[in-house]
C-alpha cells in the first residue's frame, strides 16, 4: 500500500511526464511546420516515449493499491525563435524532470517505501540517458550555429538519436 505522500508525489509525476509528452509534440508540430522533418520524426518519437513513462506510473500506481488521478496541463510553449532555442527549452525541460525524479526518490527513502524506491530506479537511468543526449543535441547545434548546410545535415541525423524507452 503506498502512503499517502509518496502516492501523491507519483500522481505529480503522472503530470509531469504527461506535460513532457505534450512538450515534445508542440516541439514536432513546430518543426515539421519549418520544414525540419528529421526533428519532428525525433520529437513525435519522444512524445510517445514520454507517454510510456507516464503510463507506466499510472499502472504501478493502481497496482500498489493507489489512485492515479488524471489532471489537466500546464500548455507547453508551441512556438521557438530558432532550433537552437527550442533544443536549450528541451536540456532545461529534462533537468527540470530529473529533478523531480530526485525529489521522488527522496520522498520513497523517507517514507521508508523500498518497492517504489526500486520501481524509481528506472526513472533513475532514463534521465540520465535523457539528459545526456539533450546535451549531445544542444552541443551539435551549437556547432552547427548558423550554417544551413549543417542544419540540412543536423535534420537528416537527428533520426537515428534514440534514448531505449
Ligand atoms: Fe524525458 O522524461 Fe520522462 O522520465
Amino acid at each position: 500500500m503506498l502512503s499517502e505522500k509518496v502516492e501523491q508525489a507519483l500522481n505529480k509525476q503522472v503530470r509531469i511526464e504527461a506535460e513532457s509528452s505534450q512538450v515534445y509534440l508542440a516541439m514536432a508540430s513546430w518543426a515539421e511546420v519549418k520544414g525540419l522533418e528529421g526533428v519532428a520524426a525525433f520529437m513525435y518519437m519522444h512524445s510517445d516515449e514520454e507517454r510510456m513513462h507516464m503510463l507506466k506510473l499510472v499502472k504501478y500506481i493502481n497496482e500498489r493499491g493507489g489512485h492515479a488521478t488524471i489532471s489537466d496541463l500546464v500548455a507547453p510553449k508551441t512556438a521557438y525563435g530558432s532550433p537552437k532555442e527550442m533544443f536549450e527549452l528541451l536540456f532545461k525541460h529534462e533537468v527540470m524532470v530529473s529533478q523531480s525524479i530526485n525529489d521522488l526518490v527522496e520522498i520513497s527513502l523517507n517514507e521508508k517505501d523500498f518497492s517504489t524506491h526500486n520501481f524509481l530506479q528506472w526513472y533513475v537511468a532514463e534521465q540520465i540517458e535523457e539528459e545526456a543526449l539533450a546535451r549531445t543535441i544542444l552541443d551539435k547545434i551549437n556547432l552547427i550555429g548558423d550554417d544551413k548546410g549543417g542544419l540540412y545535415l543536423f535534420d537528416r541525423d537527428v533520426k537515428t538519436l534514440t534514448v531505449t524507452p
